[in-house]
């Protein structure tokens, strides 16, 4: 049997160079003639994925478990695609995934409280249960003052110091659960400059783009 693409997540805080790191990665697998795809969530372009577009962006408000659900149905969206890409032999570099999702969802506090939970982490975590699982996640970890230093945050909603920082800690505690459960995520200090970076997240996804003859595997199995 030929093997079947490698799935890559690349996760992190606003900042980290996520974007600038897949966009790099995909050229050099490119040049390598390698088969590869970019891509990335929220994916903005489907009907669900504006209305994602316009709550980011505080156009419209929505209750929390609305949303969480509606960044779950956005990737439930493209599940078959990705499964049908990765079969075909393609390798896919995925920019945010589902601990993006439970990292931002989990990381809500009820207003007024200092660290009492809106959404609970389970609760999260089920609905993207089922979906394709990455077979590594590239954790690009950025501290605060480098993300200052790089121009700070944006304009959208989660793009400010507090929410990053909870975010983080959430990320830490899907970390060990992932880890704990079998599953290879790798942290790689983000703080670096954009090359040293790049020979970090190419040096560790080396053996995965020459293929995979591991079945794929559904997500938190
Ligand atoms: P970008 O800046 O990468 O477009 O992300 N987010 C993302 C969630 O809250 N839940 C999710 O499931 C995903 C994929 C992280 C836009 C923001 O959306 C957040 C930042
Ligand atoms: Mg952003």
């Amino acid at each position: 049997m030929p093997r079947r693409g490698a799935f890559i997540v690349i996760e992190g805080l606003d900042r980290s160079g996520k974007s600038t790191q897949a966009a790099t990665l995909l050229r050099r697998l490119q040049d390598a003639q390698i088969s590869a795809k970019l891509i990335k969530f929220p994916d903005r372009t489907t009907p669900i994925g504006k209305m994602i577009d316009s709550y980011l962006r505080s156009e419209n408000e929505l209750d929390d478990h609305t949303v969480h659900l509606l960044f779950s149905a956005n990737r439930w969206e493209f599940a078959s695609s990705i499964e049908k890409s990765l079969q075909s032999g393609e390798t896919i570099i995925c920019d945010r995934y589902a601990f993006s999702g439970l990292a931002f969802s989990a990381s809500k506090i009820r207003p007024g409280s200092q660290s009492y939970p809106l959404l609970d982490y389970e609760w999260c975590r089920v609905p993207d249960i089922g979906l394709p699982a990455p077979d590594i996640t590239l954790f690009l970890d950025v501290s605060a003052d480098v993300a200052r230093k790089r121009g700070g945050y944006g304009e959208e909603r989660y793009e400010k110091e507090d929410v990053q920082r909870r975010v983080r800690d959430v990320f830490v505690r899907i970390s060990e659960h992932v880890q704990g459960g079998g599953g290879r995520w790798e942290v790689i200090d983000a703080d670096e400059t954009q090359e040293e970076v790049q020979e970090v997240v190419w040096k560790t996804v080396q053996e995965l783009v020459a293929g995979v003859d591991a079945p794929l595997e559904k997500l938190w199995d």
